[in-house]
């Protein structure tokens, strides 16, 4: 049948259903439970669209404003399907989405107050970590005992990795920066909500901590990854035990930790009395982590032959180095800094964990008054070159979505799309244009209905969402519902899940998804896939014209 953004539109917003090509012309909006007409539209014809395989038509019913919990009828459709518009249709989301980061903390119990029937017991207190052969110098030989609590776990495991950290913790500080009212007044009923902080700021610092615990004070390094040497089996957090190990440094995680300790030390520097000297700890830490990387500028991580979790390996660190110089230039406005970014040689791409060349045109683009005006103008104008770009793939889709290439039907598509919505936004809040903002939207629309599984990607959400998604606590706690407020990875043609997995039902780019436990290939939640949605839905609100 039609499919819709399952928790609904802001009134301002554009509003597109998707319809089986044997749809009829015709729909309608009724208010929900009459037959009182509201809008009345004929449906676009039909056209292929390849990453389903199918053909579609759309419902454009942009023209419906007035808030109200509305029925889409379409001739031919048996089932109507309910619409609601709404000024607040994405704040519980926006929260909720924010709120995962507390349910995956290492290192503390959840307290039913705070975690409802989802609440545990502590896991990996991490205050007695091994230094990995790997990971050994003269001050720290191997077998070294160190202590690193606190993070995020980074998914459905119970590992902890700088460079997907890097990426999470950027994003959702740049959130926080560009609409601080919105999440001011936010209270997502964490254990620090109520003291001087934003919740924001509170649940990011508990992953920034540990960040600080992973660089090597004797050279400003900074390890890789802090996890066991092979993932844990299906059990809570407090049943894992195995020996953790903090594993090689190198330079992606060091340059994006140097990124990231710049950018917070601007964001928390209007809390000094808050925090005093937390800004300029994080502005000493970025400088001696980009030293370090100066002196080892291709040390690319790769899995050591004992350890077999997550890599996120890189061997493209251009972006990295760019990334870093750009924050740094940011926060110490030192020539140095703004020399080695070269931004004329830099593209504009979409961002993601082996690629955050994107989060330094974002940060340029928000910081341009403290650019020379030649270089504010060649932000503004690739910024928004690629929005143009993104919204053109979008006006051109059959679909009405930017997800156009089989390319984008990686592991972990969903936060591809949300990645794409995000530069969208950063061109249309540099004087972009209507159409950027609604591509962005149409990206939201698809993760939460609007897609031909007609499923909400977000656990807790939506009349149709994973029920299994692969993250340890929600299969091994006993509750049937997900821990609620994950993005699971969705739709992943690679399906690199193991062979005693039930085959997905379909290939096709689009298609290609199973809600089952076994599949970390579409149905895992991870960090830096939930940031993306915490980014899009507080921008979508904080921008969309009423
Ligand atoms: O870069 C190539 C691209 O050139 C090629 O066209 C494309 C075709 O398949 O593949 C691209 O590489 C992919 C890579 O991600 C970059 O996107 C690999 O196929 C793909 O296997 C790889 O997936 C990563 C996966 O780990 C396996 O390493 C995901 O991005 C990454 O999100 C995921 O991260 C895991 C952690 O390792 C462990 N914790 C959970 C987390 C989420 O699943
Ligand atoms: O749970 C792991 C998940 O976080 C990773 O994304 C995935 C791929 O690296 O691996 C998962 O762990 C599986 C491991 O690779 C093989 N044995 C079974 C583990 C759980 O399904």
């Amino acid at each position: 049948g039609a499919v819709v953004n399952q928790l609904g539109y802001l009134p301002g917003a554009a509003k597109w259903a998707a319809l089986p090509a044997t749809a009829g012309d015709e729909f309608r909006v009724v208010r929900a439970g009459t037959n009182t007409v509201v809008l009345r539209g004929r449906a676009s014809a039909a056209r292929a669209w390849a990453p389903a395989g199918q053909a579609v038509r759309l419902a454009d019913f942009s023209a419906l404003t007035a808030p109200g919990d509305y029925e889409l009828r379409v001739d031919g459709q048996a089932s109507p399907v309910r619409i609601r518009v709404a000024p607040d249709v994405y704040a519980a989301l926006t929260a909720a989405t924010l709120k995962a980061f507390y349910f995956n903390r290492a290192s503390t119990a959840l307290e039913a107050s705070h975690a409802g029937a989802w609440a545990r017991p502590a896991g990996h207190p991490d205050t007695d970590v091994r230094v990995h052969a790997s990971a050994a110098s003269d001050k720290r030989p191997e077998g070294t005992r160190l202590s690193a609590p606190k993070g995020w776990y980074d998914a459905g495991d119970y590992n902890k990795y700088i460079v997907n950290s890097g990426i999470t913790v950027y994003t959702l500080l740049a959130a926080y920066e560009q609409f601080p009212a919105l999440f001011k007044a936010q209270h997502l009923n964490i254990p620090e909500s109520g003291n001087e902080l934003p919740d924001v700021l509170d649940e990011v610092l508990w992953n920034l901590e540990w960040m600080l615990a992973m660089q090597d004070p004797a050279d400003g390094g900074v390890y890789h990854k802090l996890t066991n040497k092979g993932f844990d089996g299906n059990q809570m957090p407090h049943e894992a035990r195995g020996e953790r190990y903090v594993v090689a440094k190198g330079t992606a995680a060091t340059l994006d930790f140097a990124a990231v300790m710049a950018h917070a030390s601007r964001v928390f520097k209007p809390f000094e009395a808050q925090r005093p000297g937390l800004s300029a700890r994080m502005r000493g830490a970025a400088i001696a982590a980009w030293r370090w990387a100066q002196a080892n500028p291709q040390l690319a991580y790769k899995n050591p032959p004992d350890v077999r979790t997550g890599e996120y390996g890189d061997t493209q660190l251009d972006d990295e180095f760019a990334w870093a110089a750009t924050e740094l230039y940011l926060s110490t406005g030192e020539a140095a800094y703004r020399d080695a970014l070269a931004l004329d040689r830099q593209t504009v791409r979409v961002p993601g964990w082996g690629d955050v060349g994107g989060l330094a045109w974002m940060s340029l683009a928000q910081n341009r008054d403290k650019l020379s005006a030649a270089d504010a103008e060649l932000v503004t104008k690739r910024v928004r070159a690629f929005g143009d770009e993104l919204a053109a793939t979008w006006q051109a889709s059959a679909y009405r979505l930017t997800m156009e290439s089989p390319g984008d039907y990686v592991w972990g598509s969903n936060a591809h799309a949300l990645n794409q919505a995000l530069m969208l936004i950063q061109a249309y809040r540099i004087g972009g244009t209507r159409v950027q903002l609604d591509a962005a939207q149409s990206v939201l629309d698809y993760v939460l209905g609007r897609n031909p599984l007609g499923m909400s990607y977000v656990t807790g959400f939506g009349q149709r969402s994973p029920m299994h998604p692969h993250h340890r606590p929600s299969e091994a706690d006993g509750v049937a519902d997900p821990v609620p407020g994950f993005i699971v990875g969705g739709p992943n043609p690679g399906r690199q899940d193991q062979k005693n997995c039930p085959p997905y039902p379909s290939a096709l780019p689009a298609l290609a998804y199973i809600d089952h436990g076994c599949s970390y290939a579409a149905n895992e939640v991870a960090i830096n896939w939930n940031a993306p949605l915490v980014y899009v839905s507080a921008a979508l609100q904080a921008l969309t014209p009423a």
